[in-house]
């Protein structure tokens, strides 16, 4: 179009919702083809997903762990929500700065789009082929910025520039081409996603773990007594539901591995580095043990512990043959996605304690966000020093020779869980009638077993609870008492006392850096 070279420069001007839709469709255009790519060559190297997790992984312990603590499970979707508005206020400003020229917006494409390949690159578990995911973003929001500027200036051009003979119809014309190219880009990057999006998932882990058919262990755990819980009175159910297990892991997708894709190595400090198949793991004779997981993180009263009964088998089996060397201190474990996890080697390899590799929990293979095909089980030791999901690699090692993920993040080398307890029911501040009300909850001691629990209303004495069965020390155990609660506003606090002699102690102390510590108590209402 002749007038974008005859106008005088200073008319060539973008209108602000012009530039501002060309930055969005831009950044639209990026993450459309970024994602589209991904979905061929690793989910993960789409660069917004790979911009999310070296956020998580290079955020402070602390902000983690509080995002873990007051969001929950949501923390990944609040995450990538924040992200996306960023990215949105990026888009809008290379928009603004770029009425005239497109240089300034172009500059910030490209800074953007280095920092999804730089966020790829940095990623130990993707592959050089997977960088094409990235690069495809940035040339795509780069030629899309470019493209629409150059229409739109022409437009804007003919639109505000002086109008020569003969040219009454050009601005209408150059308007609706803006458009349509517009609302092809959009269109266009939408596709690209869901395809992106459908090829990424379709090798889903789900049809494999389908295909895995029951797990009969060969040695079953011993039956459950009846009172192994008081759930009738309030306290959680002995064994957790696969689907009510806490689940906390650094994975903002979940790691998708058929079994014909997994297998595990034993290498380092060994006589003999072998590997093991899912086939070799899953034709061996299985055993069914009952572990109570406990996650670090979790507060005093919190919810970050739940029990299920796992089938593997003995990691100590699988260590005997690979014969690993006295000079071993740490078993140094990584997950598909490049976690790791470092466990005392001697706690690894004490027979007595009962160490799995599991690829089933309450009779079903692994859910896939539990680990499938296989994770670690350890019993007696917090998640992020045992419970590797998705492992991969079990390396022995030095302490100083690496370090895992939380602890070169301020967390613990050494992580027994501690002694502790909770009141399940009544909930804090709940109203209840004056005079007897029932108390119920759990309290943990894993490896240790649970010997007392004791409950006390204000600075009352300390009574003692009635305990469920003990099924194994390596389980949580219920209790429930009745107190006699006068009218007004009380407090009923629980501490437990394990078979070792100790009693919980008063002093609070917060997860950072080896677990919580403090008694647990509710506030009842009574009238
Ligand atoms: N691959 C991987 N495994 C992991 C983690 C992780 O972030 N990635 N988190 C650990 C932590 S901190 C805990 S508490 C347990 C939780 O296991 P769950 O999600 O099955 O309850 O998994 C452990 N295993
Ligand atoms: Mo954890």
């Amino acid at each position: 179009m002749s007038t974008l070279q005859d106008a005088p420069p200073e008319t060539r001007r973008l209108s602000l919702p012009v530039a501002t839709l060309i930055g969005l469709l831009a950044l639209a255009a990026a993450l459309g083809v970024g994602h589209l790519v991904a979905g061929f060559v690793g989910y993960t190297a789409s660069p917004f997903i790979a911009v999310a997790n070296y956020v998580i992984d290079h955020s402070p312990t602390a902000v983690v762990k509080w995002a873990e603590r007051t969001l929950g499970t949501w923390d990944k979707p609040v995450l990538k929500l924040g992200l996306a508005v960023v990215l949105v206020l990026f888009a809008l400003l290379a928009g603004q700065l770029s009425r005239r020229t497109p240089r300034a917006g172009q500059v910030l494409v490209v800074l953007l789009g280095a920092a999804g390949v730089a966020a790829v690159y940095a990623r130990s578990d993707l592959g050089q082929v997977s960088l094409l995911a990235p690069v495809a973003a940035l040339v795509a929001g780069l030629m899309v910025f470019t493209f629409l500027h150059r229409r739109a200036l022409s437009r804007e051009s003919a639109h505000q520039g002086p109008p020569l003979p003969g040219e009454s119809g050009a601005s209408g014309a150059s308007r609706r081409k803006f458009l349509q190219a517009g609302v092809g880009v959009a269109a266009g990057s939408g596709l690209a996603a869901v395809v992106g999006q459908v090829a990424g998932t379709s090798s889903n882990a789900e049809d494999s773990r389908a295909a895995v058919g029951p797990l009969v262990p060969a040695r079953t755990a011993p039956p459950l007594p009846a009172d192994a819980d008081f759930a009738k009175l309030g306290s959680p159910p002995f064994i957790t539901p696969n689907a009510d297990f806490y689940r906390i892991d650094t994975a903002l997708v979940v790691p998708q591995i058929r079994t014909e894709d997994w297998s595990l190595k034993i290498h380092g400090m060994v006589d003999r580095e072998v590997t093991f198949s899912y086939a070799d793991i899953r034709n061996r004779p299985l055993v069914e043990r009952r572990v109570t997981l406990t996650c670090v993180s979790n507060e005093v009263g919190g919810p970050l512990i739940s029990n299920a009964a796992w089938i593997g088998v003995d990691l100590a089996d699988l260590l005997d043959e690979a014969g690993v060397q006295p000079g071993a201190q740490q078993m140094f474990a990584t997950s598909v996605d490049g976690w790791t996890c470092g466990t005392p080697a001697n706690v690894a390899l004490d027979r007595t304690r009962g160490a799995m590799l599991a690829i089933g929990m309450n009779g079903a293979p692994l859910p896939v966000e539990h680990g499938f095909p296989a994770r670690i089980v350890i019993p007696g030791l917090y998640g992020y020093v045992s419970a590797t999901k998705w492992v991969e690699s079990l390396e022995f090692t030095r302490w100083d020779a690496r370090q895992a993920y939380w602890l070169s993040r301020g967390w613990a080398e050494q992580a027994p869980i501690k002694t502790e307890s909770r009141i399940d029911t009544p909930s804090g501040f709940a109203k209840v009638s004056a005079g007897k009300v029932r108390l119920a909850g759990t309290a943990w001691a894993q490896h240790t077993g649970i010997a007392k629990v004791e409950v006390r209303l204000d600075q009352g004495e300390w009574r003692e609870a009635t305990l469920s069965a003990e099924v194994s020390k390596d389980t949580w155990r219920m209790w429930w008492i009745e107190l006699d609660v006068p009218a007004g506003t009380h407090q009923a606090s629980v501490r437990a006392t394990d078979q070792d002699g100790y009693t919980q102690t008063e002093n609070r102390a917060d997860p950072v850096p080896d677990g919580a510590t403090g008694w647990h108590s509710v506030t009842l209402d009574a009238s």
